[in-house]
């Protein structure tokens, strides 16, 4: 089988659009080599002393991993000389991360998870990078935080990058997902998953069981019946839960399945669930779509949603479309 690099993708996608410049296909590239480097620290973390915590938090009260610091890092710093971005977000960061002055700007607009799954790092468990883009609207001057405040359904682009037992890039332009997996021996991502589609119905679902306590009766209704022998299949779903979502997203996207985050009364900072709209479910939802399944926070279609705060959170429902319209059905029923 020939071997396709990410970059040759890019490339015949960018000659097939006729408005393309190739600035995105610059700005992709760029966010590879970051990923590139990322996947080099996080393979050898065991080795050199980047385990452990930094002493700090981030805005989401969250202790700030080493790995987690240095993969945000790199992010800022390539994607700030890009002179392809007018502004970027961090999940690590409270506030959006201008370009300074004396770099070009270009009108994209990036926001990212640098290292999702972060407190799996110390125990070797996959984790991963999170990116959405979206185009400016106004055409110059300085980015107001309403231009990125964008409905998941106006994102130009969105993947995910996944540190595991190979390094894989899966990404959607809205014109299908694809799936590349890194060759170390070249440093080339090579195109391993074409057209991914997600199976209509899945045989697993990923949810954190600790949190039934705090669940509401329609999340404990939601979640069990896929535990029923008498759902649709006639048989129980098998659970399978990572606790690093990139991770379970992505065996959900290739095998089928669901992955939910429901809202809980745990924690009243999670009260609208844990994981975050624009770093988070916007990208993941955006490629779920693509693939042929669906992603709502219950009730209301992700990519619908009009976000009011950079690091809002939302329920996530997501993967194999009969999966999640089984959880918009109970959802609904009164
Ligand atoms: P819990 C990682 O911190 C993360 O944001 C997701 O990657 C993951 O699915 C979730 O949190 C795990 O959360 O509460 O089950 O440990």
């Amino acid at each position: 089988m020939p071997q396709v690099t990410v970059t040759e993708q890019l490339l015949i996608h960018q000659k097939e659009s006729p408005m393309a410049t190739g600035r995105f296909t610059r700005l992709l590239n760029e966010l590879i080599l970051s990923a590139k480097i990322i996947s080099r620290e996080v393979n050898k973390a065991g080795l050199v002393n980047v385990l452990g915590f930094t002493g700090e938090t981030n805005v989401q009260g969250e202790k700030v991993k080493k790995l987690d610091e240095f993969a945000n890092s790199i992010l800022i710093y390539r994607m700030q000389r890009s002179g392809l971005l007018c502004t970027i977000s961090s999940e690590e960061n409270a506030d959006l991360i201008q370009v300074p002055d004396n770099f070009r700007r270009g009108d994209y607009i990036l926001i990212f998870d640098p290292l999702d799954g972060s407190s799996n790092i110390d125990v070797n468990v996959s984790i991963g990078t999170i990116f959405s883009i979206f185009r400016r609207i106004e055409e110059d001057g300085p980015v107001s935080l309403d231009e990125v405040l964008r409905k998941g359904s106006q994102q130009v682009a969105a993947g995910y990058f996944l540190y595991g037992t190979s390094t894989m890039m899966v990404y959607t332009t809205g014109d299908g997902v694809h799936g590349f997996t890194l060759d170390p021996s070249v440093g080339e991502f090579l195109l391993s998953h074409q057209n991914i589609k997600i199976p209509e119905s899945g045989k697993v679902y990923s949810v954190n069981e600790g949190n039934y306590p705090y669940w509401d009766e329609k999340t404990r209704e939601a979640i069990s019946w896929f535990k029923s022998p008498s759902n649709s299949r006639k048989k129980p779903y098998t659970g399978r839960y990572i606790g690093s979502m990139v991770s379970d997203f992505h065996r959900n996207l290739i095998y089928g399945g669901i992955f939910m985050y429901p809202k809980d009364s745990k924690d009243s900072k999670l009260s609208s669930g844990k994981l975050r709209l624009m770093c988070e479910a916007n990208p993941m939802a955006f490629i779920a779509e693509q693939a042929g399944g669906m992603a709502t926070d219950g009730i209301n279609r992700i990519l619908d949603i009009e976000p009011t705060e950079l690091h809002q959170r939302v329920p996530l429902f997501i993967g194999s479309k009969n999966d999640v319209l089984k959880v918009q059905e109970i959802y609904g029923q009164n």
